[in-house]
């Protein structure tokens, strides 16, 4: 493994992009992301994305360069036009929007549409949450998952996020692919040759595998079968025809074998407590506390935990990677 500070790691992050020709709003935005994604513990929406990114632009299927336009679409509704670049330029153009709509009326969304879509949505979520909101985010991906019952892909792995606000302290947040894991969980233990566990997917025979390469060929499958697999429905509506965007099926044909990252829309919703509860929101949110220390007094652990946990280490230490990744990221320097 070769160790990292944070600040060596997002130097590494912003020189592959700037070497590859982004625009620096880009380079800034998808270096924040990817290197909090290792920070946190989130390999598989660490660093090691910045090969997809650079696989995706050499494939011509991300626009390096994109201004995404922010359309203040209707009082509870923002939407914001990626013009095909990655999501994260999106995203911050039109949270300040998202904000003020959802201070005026309790509740607000924020619709992304054309994007290229490849990070874990706990990044956007504790943004919002920072400013005191409630928030939920949604987006498919590529149609790699089998609904329950069915053995040929045909959902993403559409993740679905939550966090909550708890002021001074860390949020409340879960953030988990709607499939047994996310792919690029798979892509992992593929690239380090290491068995999958059952459960994960099938092989293109529709037979139960733990080849990371052959369920990769074959299809992932719904964590808790038929309600994952209804949750990963309701994300393609959500987050697709209703704000006019691919489902992960026409996401996957537009990329025509190309193998580059998902393109498509996604879904936000961002509500307001003081809003909904004026003078009470404070006894109302303490009740939230209670919920939060009956939890963990019983010896649960919060979603998040592990992560935030994850953050202060990486914040005193540093991170490691593995040499293989490290001079696979070198590489794209050249
Ligand atoms: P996991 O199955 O690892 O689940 C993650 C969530 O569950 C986290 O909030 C995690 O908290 C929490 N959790 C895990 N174990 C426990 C436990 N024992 N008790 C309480 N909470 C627990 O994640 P996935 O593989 O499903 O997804 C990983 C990431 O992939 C997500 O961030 C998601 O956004 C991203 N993704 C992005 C996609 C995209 O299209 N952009 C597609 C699919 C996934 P903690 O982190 O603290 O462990
Ligand atoms: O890991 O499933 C995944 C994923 C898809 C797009 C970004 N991450």
């Amino acid at each position: 493994m070769i160790r990292l500070t944070l600040d060596e790691l997002h130097e590494l992050a912003v020189a592959i992009l700037r070497r590859h020709g982004f625009s620096e709003p880009h380079v800034q935005a998808v270096a924040a992301t990817v290197v909090a994604g290792e920070r946190d513990g989130c390999a598989s929406h660490g660093v090691w994305r910045l090969l997809g990114c650079i696989a995706t632009a050499q494939a011509g299927k991300v626009c390096r360069d994109a201004e995404p336009q922010v359309v203040d679409q209707a009082p509870g509704l923002v939407r914001v036009d990626a013009h095909g670049g990655f999501s994260q330029c999106a995203f911050a153009v039109g949270l300040p929007l998202l904000v003020d709509k959802a201070r005026q009326q309790g509740i607000a969304a924020l619709a992304i549409n054309r994007c290229v879509h490849f990070s874990a949505l706990w990044v956007e979520i504790e943004q919002i949450t920072a400013q005191g909101l409630v928030a939920l985010a949604a987006t498919p991906s590529h149609a790699w998952v089998a609904p329950a019952g069915g053995s040929r892909p045909l959902f993403g792995t559409n993740p679905i996020a939550f966090g909550w606000p708890r002021g001074a302290q860390a949020p409340f947040v879960f953030d988990f692919a709607t499939s047994a894991v996310a792919r690029g969980e798979i892509q992992l233990h593929e690239r380090e040759g290491k068995a999958i566990p059952p459960g994960w997917g099938i092989d293109a025979e529709g037979q139960p595998s733990c080849d990371p390469g052959a369920v990769l060929k074959g299809a992932m499958l719904t964590f808790g079968g038929h309600k994952g697999s209804a949750l990963a429905a309701m994300v393609e509506l959500l987050a697709g025809p209703l704000i006019g965007d691919l489902t992960s099926a026409e996401s996957l044909a537009l990329d025509a074998g190309a193998r580059a990252l998902p393109y498509h829309g996604e879904l936000l919703i961002a509500l307001d407590p003081a809003r909904f509860l004026g003078a009470d929101a404070a006894q109302h949110m303490a009740r939230a506390e209670t919920l939060f220390a009956a939890i963990v007094d019983m010896g649960a652990r919060l979603p998040s935990q592990r992560r935030f946990a994850a953050r202060q280490r990486s914040l005193a230490e540093g991170v490691a990677i593995s040499e293989s990744l490290y001079a696979d990221l070198r590489t794209l320097l050249e």
